[in-house]
């Protein structure tokens, strides 16, 4: 389209122009971006037709990736990466004098999930686009993301997200491919050639509109789809009143769902798993049937996968349009329908398993429930072939039960894979939580480890190391991430090391900038920057981490001769809006900060920094300049951590526990390249199991613990009047439930080891080093082929040429 950057500056230009009728000189950054953005989306097209037709053309096997949440973050930049163009533009716009930082600035994140699941997601459209896999999104356009957080006077704010108030570039609305989904109505029955049918009548439709996205791979002509529905009113019904139709319509696609626990608006939830579904669906049928296929083959050309159990609606979907649309029966659509799904499990807390009372789900979806329901007596038949007289196993295991639809169940019994997302997390699904099902589905279980798109997280948001990797090991890295073992070699070389520090600095250099603007608060780059972003969950101990600043704060108050290397401690965190003891803890931080920042005892010692509305593109800049990855969670609770692996890529080290992905990065990165420290998954299983932990006990027998504990609520911290009960509550009265007490120490003590660690600054970054080299392990590029081998059975380019 331009073959160098003058080419490149004429399409600008001349877009530009006719695009606002205005000459270069008056167009502002938010113009530039979208002539910019709109120029990109075209060329991609051609590509993206091609993809299309080239897998009609091959007959290849395709995968959808169902996903209730997308957390995409911005695309400009990094499409412009992956189709090899990136010099060419920002050469050319340099000569007009426009900054490629600054209209990126114009671009709003697409911030459709909340967090490890909805990035998961988006890293793996990434990998299957870039390792020419046919694998395609279907999820929801929401028109708000998750909340925009401000923080006023120490309180989290939530205001509506408003990524389209300007327009999206990268998306195409595609109203004649628009679909009817079902609601409501009733289920009447007849006969036809002998046989009951079933048919859905009285229902309310509404209209599901399809907006593309191409996803295009890294340096590839594979352009492959992520298409997100959208909610519209049907065409007038006489008898209905279409001012309460159009807005009930249109909530369905309103907002993305913070994960909380709370109960309101719970059908609405449910509206929109089925909505999701239910479109994705009749589109996927619509294109295979389209190629002349035989439904009876379904399984042997396409593979569906359930992100999480919000999507496992499908698996009735389907029966119902084999059932009732191509008059298959049931077996054989029980045949087709469970070779076709696969499901992972993103979580074994139970309070996030997701149960649907069957008076919400009955009336809402009535053919839906049916089919449940004989998925459910069938499933329990087969339950009492295997166990005869074993009641107690069988309620355990029951799809329904107690009034209550449990969508995990009905995932396990649905799909032909089962996976969870890291060797740990796999573990304790089957040995513990979803035992019953692994004893009588062994074959169904499987570990598929999380990974993280390297050409994001290190190539777009780290070019300086990006740079200096390459310099050192050569370019192969980008195509195949295991590559970085290369900088094994240059563990003791010198000069490498100083380049990596020089790295690390600008980037802190940068981020401390990015501080004084935000935040208004002056921090050193020459302290360790350590650094806790996540949802805030209490299983996420960010808890653990302010009572330790808080616990060093005291140190320095009451011992003149006690010293550490500078620190700088950096939290980024939402918290759900209905999760109130969540919000008290970013309250707590903020007070902290406030009491730490200002004591003139402590200065130049420690900094505390929440920087507010954490997202993608914050990520993007935080990650890439952090000494200190803050991975602490209560051992056996978080089912993998992402984040985790996205420092580790950037040189930061690793403070953790045994939880998740940490167990498989302590392997790549060995024992003396991470700190771990706190109880073992088993032993945090263990006292669930049996007791023996009395957070009283630990509060009482050491002092340090006593006095912070004490902080809570003796006037200590600035404005705490009736704040932070609740929390001093939750450690004591209700006998700390996430160990926080019992970890403690242990956290203090390889705090204070990594602070050591630091002062010989070699040896750091040599730890650093190592673990940059082990991290191509966690490359989503190697998780997608993990699963395109052993779950969906496809293959690519990439993948034949093996
Ligand atoms: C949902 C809820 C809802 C109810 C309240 C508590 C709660 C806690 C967590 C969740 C999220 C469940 C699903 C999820 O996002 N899991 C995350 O998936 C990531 C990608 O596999 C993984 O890295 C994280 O460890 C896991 O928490």
């Amino acid at each position: 389209m331009f073959s160098d950057k003058n080419d490149f500056k004429e399409v600008f230009l001349k877009r530009l122009e006719m695009m606002y009728g205005k000459t270069f000189p008056e167009s502002t950054s938010r113009d530039q971006y979208f002539t910019l953005g709109n120029i990109i989306r075209e060329y991609i097209s051609i590509n993206w037709i091609g993809t299309n037709e080239q897998y009609r053309f091959n007959n290849q096997k395709q995968v959808y990736y169902l996903s209730i949440e997308f957390l995409l973050g911005r695309l400009l930049r990094q499409n412009l990466m992956n189709l090899g163009i990136y010099e060419i533009v920002e050469a050319g716009l340099n000569d007009l004098g426009i900054d490629l930082d600054e209209i990126e600035e114009e671009e709003a994140d697409a911030g459709l999930g909340n967090g490890g699941l909805g990035r998961l997601a988006a890293c793996f459209l990434d990998s299957l686009a870039s390792l020419d896999l046919p694998g395609h999104g279907c999820g929801i356009r929401y028109k708000h993301g998750l909340f925009e957080q401000k923080i006023v006077k120490g309180f989290q704010v939530e205001l509506p997200e408003q990524w389209l108030r300007h327009g999206h570039v990268w998306e195409v609305r595609k109203p004649d491919l628009a679909v009817e989904v079902l609601f409501w109505g009733r289920v009447e029955s007849f006969k036809e050639n002998g046989h009951l049918k079933f048919r859905h009548v009285d229902a309310e439709g509404v209209t599901a509109v399809p907006y593309d996205m191409p996803v295009v791979g890294y340096q590839t002509s594979t352009v492959n789809t992520l298409r997100l529905w959208s909610a519209e009113p049907s065409s007038y019904q006489a008898g209905r009143d279409m001012m309460k139709h159009k807005r009930e319509t249109e909530a369905i696609t309103e907002f993305l769902y913070p994960d909380d626990t709370h109960d309101e608006g719970k059908t609405l939830r449910l509206k929109q798993q089925y909505f999701l579904v239910s479109a994705s669906l009749r589109s996927i049928l619509r294109s295979y049937l389209s190629r002349k296929r035989d439904i009876h083959e379904l399984h042997d050309h396409i593979s569906i996968h359930i992100n999480d159990t919000h999507p496992v609606l499908a698996i009735p979907e389907l029966m119902r349009i084999l059932l009732d649309e191509h008059g298959l029966d049931w077996e054989e659509a029980w045949e087709i329908t469970s070779r076709t799904f696969a499901y992972t499990n993103h979580t074994t807390l139970s309070e996030a398993l997701e149960r649907w009372p069957v008076r919400i789900f009955e009336p809402l979806l009535p053919r839906i429930f049916m089919i449940v329901n004989e998925i459910n007596e069938r499933f329990c038949q087969s339950l009492w072939g295997k166990y005869p007289g074993d009641w107690n196993r069988i309620e355990q295991m029951a799809i329904i039960s107690h009034g209550e639809v449990k969508m995990a169940h009905l995932a396990i019994a649905g799909s032909f894979s089962v996976n969870g997302v890291a060797a740990i997390h796999t573990e304790i699904l089957k040995q513990r939580e979803m035992n019953l099902f692994y004893q009588f589905y062994p074959e169904k279980f499987n570990n598929k480890t999380n990974g993280i798109t390297h050409r994001r997280w290190l190539l777009k948001a780290n070019q300086p190391l990006s740079k200096v990797v390459t310099n050192a090991i050569g370019s192969e890295w980008i195509h195949q991430p295991e590559k970085l073992q290369g900088l094994h070699a240059f563990r003791e070389d010198r000069m490498f090391l100083e380049e990596l520090h020089k790295v690390k600095n600008h980037k802190k250099q940068q981020l401390a900038q990015k501080i004084l603007e935000q935040n208004g608060l002056r921090v050193d780059p020459e302290s360790i920057f350590d650094v806790q972003i996540k949802r805030l969950h209490a299983y996420k101990r960010q808890l653990l981490n302010v009572l330790h600043i808080l616990h060093l704060y005291n140190r320095f108050r009451e011992d003149s001769s006690f010293d550490m290397h500078p620190r700088t401690f950096i939290f980024g965190a939402k918290a759900s809006p209905g999760y109130f003891y969540a919000k008290k803890i970013i309250k707590l931080i903020d007070s902290v900060a406030k009491l730490v920042n200002h004591d003139p005892v402590v200065k130049g010692r420690i900094k505390v920094v929440f920087m507010e509305n954490y997202r993608v593109s914050l990520a993007e800049d935080i990650i890439p300049a952090a000494d200190i990855s803050e991975q602490i969670s209560t051992a056996s609770k978080e089912a993998s951590g992402t984040g985790n692996m996205k420092f580790m890529m950037n040189g930061a080290l690793t403070v953790g526990t045994l939880d998740g992905a940490n167990v498989e990065i302590l392997e790549k990165s060995g024992p003396e390249n991470i700190f771990i420290f706190g109880l073992t998954a088993e032993e945090v299983m263990k006292y669930y199991a049996e007791g023996g932990y009395y957070s009283m006990e630990y509060y009482h027998h050491d002092e340090h613990i006593k006095q912070v504990v004490n902080q809570l609520i003796d006037g200590t911290l600035p404005d705490s009047a009736d704040h932070f009960e609740e929390i001093f509550d939750s450690l004591l009265t209700e006998n700390d439930q996430y160990f926080v007490l019992r970890d403690f120490a242990s956290y203090a003590a390889i705090q204070e080891k990594a602070g050591k660690d630091y002062e010989d600054t070699a040896g750091w970054l040599q730890k650093s080093l190592i673990n940059i080299a082990g991290s191509g392990h966690f490359s989503s590029d190697r998780t997608i082929k993990e699963y395109a081998a052993d779950i969906w059975g496809i293959t690519g380019k990439e993948l034949m040429k093996k």
